[in-house]
């Protein structure tokens, strides 16, 4: 993997770049859709490639290990092949998923073992273990195994689950390492920083994080409950430490708003599921603001969802008519409210990409923060 940063903002931290993977290219800022089971929710390949386009999407080790499993995925010959994307794929290590999915779990130094969501069956993760399965999905960039604190989280807590989380980064790497390859393309590593919401604890997360040196680095644990000035703060504190010609992720981020943000204090990339999640419930993003299409006030706005949208939807259906998909349970209605939302936030993105490189990043960022606050 390559990251040639293009661009740098003046006024703020904000950087443009691109990633160069074996299956292709990723100009960042770039948001990931979540493709948690082999499957970006709702929207068809065609859909996906055509219309939002994104460089990258992203799947979950732990979905996809308790279902097809890995044996299948492994026959398939990886996850490319399995659902037929022919772009990069980022996976997450699990190390989120198994606290926040499954019914009970165990954290030990060894790993952890919990329950699946889908049957009540036990497994247990270790970060070897999490490597092996990262192999045979087959992701173009592979995540370190971490413990994502919750929020609020006591300082003690924090503390030694941020060391595990780092020993247990030694021991991905060191597995990597000792083990071979078994995918055909290269798979590039990317480790995690926690720490909470203290800044000591993710200043000495992210000086170990960068002290191994990796092609590029996550930030993990925010975006949880915290209120979005200490995500900030966090971001802030974590990008001055990292290096600066690595890519930097930061983990299950977040609302447009938050988005343009970090951007602005030094983030590469993003994934969440909030335009795919909230789209299902009838919330759209717009460079306006959010619309809840299931109120009233849209019964009779024949006007294109989006004027300004990059997807067919955006203009070829009205508002009423999205409003009447949606009143009457129609699968259509999530369709086109997720080709919206990902059409959106990849808008988002490129736009932001554009003002950095035109140097003007920073008034348009204010303006667009603005704007998006508004609900309409
Ligand atoms: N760790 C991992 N995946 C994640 C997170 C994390 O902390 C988050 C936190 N917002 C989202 N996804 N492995």
């Amino acid at each position: 993997m390559k990251f040639d940063l293009k661009g740098k903002d003046a006024q703020s931290k904000a950087r443009a770049g691109v990633v160069t993977t074996d299956h292709g290219k990723i100009e960042t800022p770039i948001f990931m859709p979540v493709g948690t089971v082999g499957t970006v929710k709702g929207v068809h390949q065609t859909e996906l490639k055509e219309q939002i386009n994104p460089d990258i999407i992203l799947g979950n080790t732990y979905h996809l290990y308790l279902r097809p499993k890995t044996d299948i995925l492994k026959q398939a010959g990886g996850l490319h092949k399995f659902m037929n994307w022919d772009r990069p794929i980022l996976t997450d290590s699990g190390g989120y998923q198994v606290y926040s999915l499954s019914g009970r779990r165990k954290i030990k130094e060894e790993g952890v073992k919990f329950k699946s969501h889908i049957d009540g069956s036990y497994h247990f993760f270790s970060p070897e273990y999490a490597m092996d399965i990262q192999r045979d999905i087959g992701g173009d960039i592979i995540m370190a195994f971490d413990e994502c604190t919750p929020y609020p989280c006591d300082y003690n807590y924090a503390k030694r689950s941020m060391h595990m989380t780092h020993r247990w980064l030694k021991r991905c790497i060191t597995h990597l390492e000792k083990t071979p390859m078994t995918y055909d393309y290269n798979q590039t590593f990317f480790p995690i920083v926690q720490g909470s919401t203290y800044t000591d604890l993710r200043k000495q997360s992210a000086e170990f994080i960068a002290s191994v040196e990796a092609e590029g680095n996550a930030i993990g644990g925010l975006s949880v409950g915290e209120p979005a000035e200490e995500m900030y703060e966090m971001t802030d504190v974590v990008c001055s430490i990292l290096p600066e010609d690595k890519p930097r992720y930061l983990m299950g981020v977040g609302t447009p708003i938050n988005i343009l943000e970090n951007i602005a204090l030094g983030v590469d990339m993003f994934d969440c599921v909030m335009p795919t999640r909230n789209a299902r419930n009838g919330m759209l993003f717009t460079a306006h603001g959010s619309i809840n299409i299931k109120n009233k006030k849209w019964e009779n706005d024949f006007s294109p969802i989006d004027e300004m949208g990059i997807t067919e939807v955006d203009t070829y259906y009205s508002k009423a008519y999205l409003r009447h998909l949606f009143a009457a349970k129609e699968l259509l209605g999530k369709q086109i409210a997720t080709i919206h939302n990902l059409g959106f936030y990849m808008w988002l993105v490129r736009e932001a990409r554009k003002h950095i490189l035109a140097g003007d990043f920073l008034v348009w960022k204010n303006k667009m923060v603005n704007q998006m606050s508004n609900r309409l």
